[in-house]
């Protein structure tokens, strides 16, 4: 594959490899590259202007402040619903999904787009890298009519779409239509993104695994044994451990360099932290797509039928082998 080519050019290019292709999908990926270029120039300039205070602060303008996580999310809807290409939208920063009406009234668009605006935003104030997740699904209500949850609470292997966006030491976006995984990086000076990892791809086995210890004793006997595992040293057992607490900075540099990522359920958060919706399906998606993995310990996650929007599970992801070795820690110790 040719590298230095846009994003652009890569989705024009790659428009007719999806099975439904109308053009309707390459056009939402146009937009959500819009609004990553608008949130990645906000959140570049968190340091410089007073925006990093809490929603509702009054700035020294006596203008009311906005959280990033919070103007990121308003940027997301209004480059998506703008420009009518999807009929509902669903975000962590709102309790109930939103439903796009087109001008006609017709509802005549078929995808629904579930989004973290951005990801792990506590890191803000401290200059470490933050993310947009997002997750895109076609109705499965007639078109025609007003969306309903039923469109949103969808197994996640039924995704045509996922991706990312990380705000590091340069920003990329990297996505999946279910042809693999590429990435492109922003070339700031021009605001164009370009194809920089093509076909990115998990190694089987890594040597990182990324968990918040400081929960260790209130992690399951699974996840107590697997990271005791991973730190005992016999034979050639190489592992080392690396957590941003920035969920697709962590998974970024796992796909990259081989490793797997970990947010058990604990004794203080039962079905740990993590959404099912707009963080663990799309970065399910794009592990598998990328030859890696996902599991809630006992179950692929892509296999989860939700219930609820902001539905929370356990989740393991990163390279096959050492995600399915976790399991079986979790198999020997289930509760
Ligand atoms: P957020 O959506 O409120 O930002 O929380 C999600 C973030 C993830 O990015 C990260 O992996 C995780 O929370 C870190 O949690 P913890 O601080 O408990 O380790
Ligand atoms: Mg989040």
């Amino acid at each position: 594959m040719r590298k230095n080519k846009t994003l652009g050019e890569f989705i024009i290019e790659n428009q007719a490899e999806f099975q439904y292709s109308s053009g309707e999908l390459s056009k939402l990926i146009n937009a959500i590259r819009l609004a990553a270029k608008v949130v990645n120039h906000e959140v570049n300039k968190a340091g410089l202007v007073d925006i990093t205070g809490s929603y509702g602060d009054i700035n020294v303008q006596g203008e009311e402040q906005q959280k990033l996580d919070v103007l990121a999310h308003e940027k997301f809807i209004q480059t998506l619903s703008n420009r009518e290409i999807v009929c509902g939208i669903a975000s962590e920063e709102e309790e109930s999904f939103i439903s796009i009406n087109s001008l006609d009234h017709r509802h005549q668009n078929k995808y629904v787009v579930l989004i973290d605006p951005l990801d792990g935003s506590s890191n803000i104030d401290v200059n470490v890298s933050v993310g947009t997740i997002f997750s895109i699904y076609r109705r499965v209500t007639p078109i025609g009519t007003p969306v309903t949850l039923e469109d949103f609470l969808q197994p996640g292997k039924n995704q045509v779409a996922a991706g990312y966006v990380v705000y590091g030491t340069s920003t990329m976006l990297v996505y999946s239509t279910g042809h693999g995984v590429n990435g492109f990086t922003l070339n700031p000076a021009i605001g164009t993104f370009y194809l920089s990892h093509p076909n990115m791809q998990y190694s089987e086995d890594g040597n990182i695994y990324s968990v918040n210890e400081g929960n260790y004793i209130h992690f399951p006997q699974g996840v107590k044994n697997y990271i005791k595992y991973c730190q005992q040293e016999e034979g050639d057992r190489p592992y080392t451990s690396r957590y941003i607490g920035s969920l697709v900075s962590d998974f970024h540099r796992n796909m990259i360099k081989g490793g797997i990522y970990l947010y058990p359920k604990s004794s203080k958060a039962p079905n740990g932290k993590l959404r099912l919706l707009y963080e663990c399906n799309p970065m399910a998606f794009i592990a598998e797509q990328a030859g890696g993995s996902a599991s809630d310990g006992f179950r692929r996650i892509l296999d989860l039928q939700p219930t609820e929007l902001h539905q929370r599970t356990p989740f393991f992801c990163g390279s096959k082998n050492m995600v399915s070795t976790l399991e079986e820690f979790m198999h020997k110790s289930p509760i």
